[in-house]
């Protein structure tokens, strides 16, 4: 199963990623996670994507486009793969199109997680408070809620266009949106 999460920043999709890939036995590909990581690790890209990341930019298509192939060349996504964060804008909608065709491993499905702005606004505040990730202070996310708005919404109506978007009504308790991403899976891993 092949399964592209959207939804703006804060909407849930990483939390739920985690969930689902337990119950799939597949891996949740993190975009975020990955450039997070090279970050931390001090890597020549993680340099280059540190500052873009906590201005609440994009960091450039080029330099995640060749993240994220190399980790889809693992093993373990041979099987399927949540790919979280991952595609932002309509340039990456289409190097994701040609990549998965080329390793023929289409999507599946997308789903798309709702969630009103004030409570992005809310949760990412406490999320601050709880990991000090420095793209999560008020105005980094007022940007990133731009950024997404202006780049990253136009995302679903690709997904839209191709009859493979569902979307999800985001608020609640985890479990609940949990359970609604599970019924909207197509059958058999439902
Ligand atoms: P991401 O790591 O993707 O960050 P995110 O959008 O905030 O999503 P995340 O998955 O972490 O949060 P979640 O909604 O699960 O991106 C960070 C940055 O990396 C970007 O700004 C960009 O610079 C760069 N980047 C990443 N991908 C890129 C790409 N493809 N191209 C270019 N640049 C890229 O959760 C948020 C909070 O809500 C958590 O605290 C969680 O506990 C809480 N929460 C979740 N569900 C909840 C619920 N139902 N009820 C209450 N709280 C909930």
């Amino acid at each position: 199963m092949r399964i592209v999460l959207l939804g703006a920043p804060g909407s849930g999709k990483g939390t739920q990623a985690e969930m689902l890939k337990t119950e799939l036995k597949i891996p949740h590909i993190s975009t975020g996670d990955l450039l997070r990581a090279a970050v931390k690790a001090g890597t020549p890209l993680g340099l280059k994507a540190k500052a873009v990341m906590d201005a609440g930019q994009l960091v450039s298509d080029d330099i995640v486009l060749g993240m994220l192939e190399e980790r889809l060349a693992q093993p373990d996504a041979r099987a399927g793969f949540i790919l979280d964060g991952y595609p932002r804008n309509l340039a990456q909608c289409e190097a994701l199109q040609q990549l998965l065709e080329r390793l023929q491993q289409p999507v599946d499905v997308a789903l798309q997680l709702v969630v009103p702005g004030e409570l992005i606004v809310e949760r990412l505040a406490g999320r601050a408070a709880e990991q000090g990730r420095k793209d999560d202070t008020p105005e980094t996310v007022r940007e990133r809620l731009r950024v997404y708005a202006e780049q990253t919404a136009p995302v679903a109506g690709y997904y839209e266009q191709q009859g493979r978007l569902t979307v999800l009504d985001g608020v609640g308790e985890l479990r609940e949106v949990y359970q609604r991403i599970l019924s909207a899976l197509p059958r058999r891993a439902a």
